[in-house]
């Protein structure tokens, strides 16, 4: 085995499965050894059933993401939500409903926490332009991380579909990253996600660590086609993301209904 672990952090594939298709064949070619998933399996795309099964077989772990949340819910009064719901199995919702919300780890010194959409809670969302309070803010232990760990030097999320990797000036050796979104980037039309690189469980910060962004095609088409097939809700304002990256919510309206 080599002496460094590579360690691919995907999220947000929202049942795209022909880009999460894309992202493992990927990560299979370069000799990855573990997966960690962020959250938002299903929700938006046509194949959240099939998404689910391929993460649980696929990761090593799981993370909750507000879709999962909302779409386990039977409750909603949201067409779209109720669609994605009604496909999923007993045996599907009881997974997601009990995933966990943060993990954290040590590679190469650094201690590495993620989660979903920040520290405060999962419908929490933070951006890169979002204020130095807020994403310093990241780095606190929360009762959504637990005080089992000391608060860590790297974090990754996922939610808001936009990758960025931000090492702090002040503090130094801090690091703040977004894995993107496998099957709905609002930042370019591309599967996108992130490969870390170090010594597992290693307390030696002068070991190799790396942070590489991955950004790959995929047939889009073929899930816009599908999503139709299926008559999905708003298959109109999915195919606008798909193919340019535009969020639904800075689109014409008409394309939400349904
Ligand atoms: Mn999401």
């Amino acid at each position: 085995m080599r002496a460094l672990t590579r360690i691919a952090i995907i999220s947000d594939i929202h049942g795209n499965l022909t880009a999460l298709e894309a992202v493992l064949n990927d990560i299979r070619q370069r000799g990855v050894d573990r997966i960690i998933n962020l959250g938002d399996l299903d929700g938006k795309g046509p194949d959240g059933p099939e998404v689910i099964d391929r993460c649980r077989d696929a990761c090593d772990i799981n993370l909750f993401g507000n879709w999962d949340d909302l779409i386990t819910r039977p409750e909603s009064d949201n067409p779209l939500v109720q669609w994605h719901h009604a496909r999923l199995g007993e045996d599907q919702l009881a997974w997601l409903r009990d995933l966990p919300l943060s993990v954290d780890f040590r590679l190469s010194g650094r201690r590495i926490r993620l989660f979903h959409a920040s520290a405060q809670g999962i419908w929490h969302r933070v951006f890169p332009h979002s204020d130095r309070e807020t994403l310093l803010a990241m780095f606190e232990n929360t009762a959504l991380t637990g005080f089992d760990h000391p608060p860590p030097d790297v974090v990754g999320y996922g939610d808001i579909h936009h990758a960025f990797i931000m090492p702090f000036f002040i503090p130094k050796n801090k690091t703040l990253f977004n894995a993107g979104s496998v099957g709905n980037a609002l930042d370019e039309p591309r599967a996108t996600y992130v490969i870390l690189e170090g010594v597992w469980n290693g307390e030696d910060w002068d070991a190799p660590f790396g942070i590489e962004l991955v950004r790959l095609p995929y047939d889009v088409e073929s899930v816009i086609a599908r999503a139709r097939a299926l008559h999905m809700p708003q298959t109109d304002a999915l195919a606008v993301e798909l193919r340019q990256a535009i969020y639904r919510g800075m689109q014409k309206p008409s394309l939400n209904a349904g």
